[in-house]
Order: structure tokens, then sequence, then C-alpha cells
């Protein structure tokens, strides 16, 4: 358990843009990190957005088709965890890059409604101030497959460079997409302990829930060290906070992107 990446893994994540790290993760640790986003769901109005708030849904009747909080809200020694420390081992490893912890989301797609995380690029959401600088750890809560939730990657797409995004079409969430050539979609099914990571240019997406079960997974976001963030942000970026409700265009047109 918690494994170096070793030579294959290394080589495989440099040529694909993303990977899956088998029983990385002992269950102990997991049902540990998965106490602590039961309290997400269980307050949801309080601690959580809903990524696929629909239009014409006021605040107070958000469906909560994707419960996107932080376990971070509610798990004070949460850093200290050996899962934590070894995302950013691991990720170093395989970024080459000296990669320091960010941020976590934990995102719960409900039984039976929850909705497509629809493709997109970490990139397309943090800027270009992160251009390669960043990777993603997704670690799921349950087993996971095309029926309630399983990431799927662009094979090589971390090559691809910065794809337009737009808005999801009835969402006023700030929840991006754009558009892939699907022909190349690895779906990628996974067991409770297994680790996805992929590149912050990496296209990938998630499949509905249509289980009985909720789909839970946390999604722990690295930037090289010192990097400094999220930042000069591509034109397509909104911030919506959904307290109040306002919406924010954070955007603006760069050298070389439309
Ligand atoms: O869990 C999901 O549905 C999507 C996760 C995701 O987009 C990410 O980890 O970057």
């Amino acid at each position: 358990m918690y494994p170096d990446a070793d030579a294959d893994q290394i080589a495989f994540f440099r040529t694909h843009g993303y990977l899956v790290v088998r029983q990385a993760i002992p269950q102990p640790d997991l049902d540990e990190l998965e106490k602590h986003c039961d309290v997400l769901i269980a307050q949801k109005h309080e601690l959580a957005n809903d990524w696929a708030w629909r239009e014409g849904e006021s605040r107070e009747n958000r469906t909560f088709r994707i419960v996107q909080s932080s376990p971070s809200k509610v798990w004070a020694e949460i850093a200290v965890q050996p899962y934590r420390q070894w995302l950013e081992r691991f990720a170093s490893q395989l970024m080459a890059l000296d990669m320091a912890f960010w941020y976590d989301q934990f995102l719960g797609k409900p039984p039976g409604h929850g909705a497509v995380t629809e493709w997109h690029q970490d990139e397309g959401y943090w800027g270009r101030n992160l251009a390669d600088r960043g990777i993603t750890g997704w670690i799921p809560l349950q087993d996971v497959d095309v029926i309630n939730g399983c990431m799927h990657f662009i094979d090589e797409g971390h090559r691809l460079g910065i794809l337009p995004h737009h808005l999801v079409e009835g969402v006023q969430s700030d929840l991006l997409t754009c558009e892939v050539d699907e022909s190349r979609t690895v779906v990628c099914p996974m067991r409770r302990g297994d680790v996805a990571f992929h590149h912050s240019k990496t296209p990938h997406m998630s499949t509905a829930n249509q289980s009985p079960a909720w789909r839970k997974a946390v999604t722990n976001h690295l930037q090289q060290r010192g990097a400094g963030g999220e930042g000069d942000h591509y034109p397509w970026r909104v911030k919506v906070n959904q307290r109040t409700g306002e919406r924010k265009a954070v955007g603006a047109m760069g050298a070389g992107n439309s």
C-alpha cells in the first residue's frame, strides 16, 4: 500500500496523460475519509454547492445532482493523513516536478439522478498560470463503472493544448465543457482502493449515477510547489457564489487563445 510509482507507471502517465493505480489506499483509510464525506452529504444545504445547479431552480430548491464540497471543511486532521502525503509523493514522481497538495473536492452523485460531469480539462478552470503544472488524484469511495459514474479520459489528451470551453447549457453553476474526439475515450472502471491520476490538460468526464447508491469520490488537485495557484483565466471562466447567486466573469483573452 502507498506505493512509489514504478518506471512503467511513469512512462504510461507521460504517454497517455492519465494512470490508474490499483489498490493504493488501504480500506480503513478510505472508511475514515468516507465518514467525513457523509457529513457533507447530510449537511449539503449548508456545506456544499450543487455543481450541476439547474437553471430555473432557486437556491433553496437545488436538487444537488452533484454535491460539491470538501472533506477539509469537516476534518481538521486531514492534511496529515497518510493518503495526503502519498498523493504528493506519487504525483511528484509522475510529473517529475515537486507537486504540492492544493485543494480537494468531494463530488457526490445521488442515487438515480446524479448528473454527468461533462468533458473538461482542469486547466480550463484554473487558467494559464498552471499550464502543465497541475495534476489530479481522483479517489472513488466505492467501486465505480459506467453505471454509477466512473472516470473517462481522452487518451494522450494532455498533448492537445487547451481546448475551447463553454458553460454547460441548462446549468447555472460554473460547470464547463469542451468538445473532444470521443473515439479516443478510455473508460476507467475502478475498485475502491484504486486512485486515478490525470494531467491538468487531460480531457475527462464522468457518467451520471444510475445506480441505487450514492457515487462518492474525493478529487485532489495538486500544483507545482510555489506555482501560485489559479490565475490568468481563459475567457470562458465564470465564478458563481451559490450563497448569494452572484456570477462573475473572471476570464480574459490572452496571447494565443480565443
Ligand atoms: O468526480 C467527477 O465526477 C469528476 C471529477 C473531475 O472532474 C476531476 O477530478 O477533475
